[in-house]
């Protein structure tokens, strides 16, 4: 058995503590590796936030198309006649937009100008359906005293007097309008 001496002994101390604060410096790094990368995610994260806030701020100038969730929105900035408007979403392979869930109304209200949506009773009077024919279920975004028929009302508008709910009106007048186009999966 070998015994160190006391010279040996100093060696093996200073090697074993520089090893230490090796691993001690490489813990710091892996450290300050790992806090950047968390730092750039929420960077981006944010980033990608801000810039689609500023997407949708800019809503009535903005030309093109704006994604949420599953779904891409494209707003007019010209007026027509409902049926005109809806012709030019099937011109884009999309059509009126379907109101069927709450970030589409938080959507549509934030844009404060009446717009075409996709929503209907020209078939059936007082048979309000969507343009993939569906049934309307919700019924909590009328304005009060609406839907009225007034002069024979069938297309529906968002946010005429009152911003955010729903107006019939009539499909003749000339209104921006929303398009909608899945995402395909
Ligand atoms: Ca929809
Ligand atoms: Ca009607
Ligand atoms: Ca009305």
């Amino acid at each position: 058995n070998k015994t160190f001496t006391k010279k040996e002994v100093r060696k093996i101390t200073s090697v074993i503590t520089r090893l230490v604060l090796l691993l001690d410096a490489g813990e710091k790094l892996f450290k300050v590796v790992a806090v950047s990368f968390g730092l750039l995610c929420v960077l981006q994260v944010s980033l990608n936030i801000s810039f689609r806030l500023g997407f949708c701020d800019s809503g009535p100038q903005t030309l093109g198309w704006v994604q949420i969730c599953s779904s891409f929105y494209y707003i007019s900035t010209e007026m027509k006649s409902w049926q005109e408007s809806r012709n030019d979403c099937l011109y884009r392979e999309a059509d009126l937009m379907i109101i069927d869930n709450q970030a589409e109304q938080r959507f549509v209200k934030a844009l404060f100008r009446e717009v075409w949506i996709g929503l209907t009773d020209a078939e059936n009077e007082g048979v309000w359906k969507w343009v993939d024919g569906t049934l309307l279920k919700e019924t909590s975004f009328w304005c009060p005293g609406e839907p009225n028929n007034y002069k024979n009302e069938d297309c529906v508008e968002v946010n005429f007097n009152h911003i955010g709910f729903w107006n019939d009106n009539d499909c003749n007048q000339n209104r921006t309008w929303i398009c909608e186009k899945k995402v395909a999966l």
